[in-house]
């Protein structure tokens, strides 16, 4: 038997961008679903981000979910940038007069996923099938399988918030989507150490054997990442392995302070841009992966997700509460000109950083060029700090 239930809008995927979606619509008294193919704990055990914006956590604050972050979110003021064990500090705050603040993507659903419980929020977890349909009409709907039963949710929108691999954006018909992508030619290994961060900031690292990264999660739980093939298996690197390695690319001086020890998390993942346009089409709206991705270098995609969710908020709420449609019918030209700038910072800072090996001498001196006029240029650095910190959302 088919259940029918009815909802304003119907959230596919219940990540940060759906949950938050779901989080700022119910603070404003909008009705949602929230549909999900996998359960609350496999989406709260992904380690993905690290990084939140002053505009992110703006938005969590919002939102009424940022008591924790502010307990337990580390504030950065400057991040470094090495080349060949040479290090330039990027003063964000005296750059620009704002901080970005250390805190897992884990943490930010965890907060999310508690708060919606304890209001209710209806979930269907484990869907495998959800189906959007009727896009144009005016009453479009999601059909999907759920523990045995048959269901469809009637609602003015959908919002798909199903990430990079979801159903959303390969719903929309491919004469009207167009999209455009780089793959780069290696992938990020990572691992997770109960061990306290080489240093208080972040360094990205660019080293003849490939680029690294120093990140953490607490004073206490360091985050690091090695450039690898992209056809490389977390197999081949012992632990050991990996802290030879580390401590080369980071280079003699830093590596001093490394603190070593076995790690609880190794994992390997690509680098892609990609961007897909349009954000709407006819009643339902991308947000987030769902609609593009940016390579982790400069951890901005958890950030921008955020931005969209924040302006297709705004937009549902205007017509749900004064019947105006003024920001929803310009919520994809709005996000996608501030996508396109965050896809060229980060394309940017990860052509910089990394061993590309199709680079030829004179592209290997250009990066080191590029490096030594940052060390040396305020207006170089302050263009890196200002979109380390987050562009304004519009
Ligand atoms: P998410 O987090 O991918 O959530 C999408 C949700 O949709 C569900 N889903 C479906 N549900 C129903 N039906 C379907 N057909 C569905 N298909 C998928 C999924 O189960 C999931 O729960 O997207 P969202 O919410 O837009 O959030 C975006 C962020 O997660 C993402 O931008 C960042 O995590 C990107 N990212 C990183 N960003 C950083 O800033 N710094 C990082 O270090 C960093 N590391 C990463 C990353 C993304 C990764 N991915 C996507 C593989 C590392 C990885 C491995
Ligand atoms: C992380 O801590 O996972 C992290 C930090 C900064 C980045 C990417 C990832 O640019």
């Amino acid at each position: 038997m088919t259940k029918t239930l009815k909802t304003s809008v119907c959230i596919i995927g219940a990540g940060p961008s759906g949950l938050l979606l779901s989080q700022l619509l119910a603070n404003a008294g909008v009705d949602t679903i929230v549909i999900d193919r996998q359960d609350r704990e496999y989406i709260e055990g992904r380690i993905r981000a690290g990084v939140l914006e002053q505009g992110t956590v703006q938005a969590l604050e919002e939102a009424g979910v940022a008591d924790r972050l502010h307990r337990e979110g580390l504030p950065h003021e400057g991040f470094d940038l090495a080349f060949d064990g040479d290090r330039h500090r990027i003063d964000i705050m005296a750059l620009t007069g704002k901080s970005v603040t250390v805190y897992g993507q884990t943490e930010v659903t965890k907060d999310l996923f508690d708060k919606r419980f304890a209001e209710g929020q209806q979930f269907f977890f484990n869907v495998p099938d959800a189906q959007p349909t009727d896009l144009k009409s005016d009453r479009p709907s999601v059909h999907f399988t759920h523990e045995g039963d048959t269901y469809v949710v009637e609602c003015d929108y959908i919002a798909g918030c199903d990430g990079f691999h979801g159903v959303s954006r390969k719903s929309i018909p491919s004469d009207v989507l167009r999209t455009f992508e780089r793959v780069y030619p290696f992938g990020w290994l990572g691992i997770m150490v109960e061990k306290p961060p080489v240093s208080h900031e972040l360094i990205y690292a660019n080293h003849a054997n490939g680029f690294a990264l120093a990140s953490m999660r607490s004073n206490t739980r360091s985050r690091y990442y090695l450039q690898c093939d992209l056809d490389d298996h977390v197999d081949n690197w012992s632990d050991d392995r990996f802290w030879a390695e580390l401590a080369v690319r980071l280079g003699p001086e830093t590596a001093v302070n490394l603190q070593t020890g076995p790690s609880f998390e190794k994992s390997i993942a690509p680098l892609r841009s990609f961007v897909a346009e349009p954000m709407r089409y006819g009643q339902l709206f991308l947000a987030g992966d769902s609609a593009h991705i940016v390579p982790p270098t400069g951890a901005k995609g958890l950030n921008l997700a955020v931005a969209d969710v924040r302006i297709l908020a705004r937009g549902l709420i205007e017509h749900y509460t004064n019947n105006e449609d003024r920001h929803l019918d310009s919520y994809s030209e709005t996000v996608l000109k501030r996508v396109w700038k965050v896809e060229r910072f980060s394309w940017q800072l990860s052509t910089l950083m990394h061993q590309f090996p199709e680079n030829s001498p004179f592209e290997q001196r250009m990066q080191r060029a590029e490096f030594d006029y940052l060390a040396a240029s305020e207006a170089a650095s302050r263009s890196i700090a200002e979109n380390y910190v987050g562009l304004p959302l519009e």
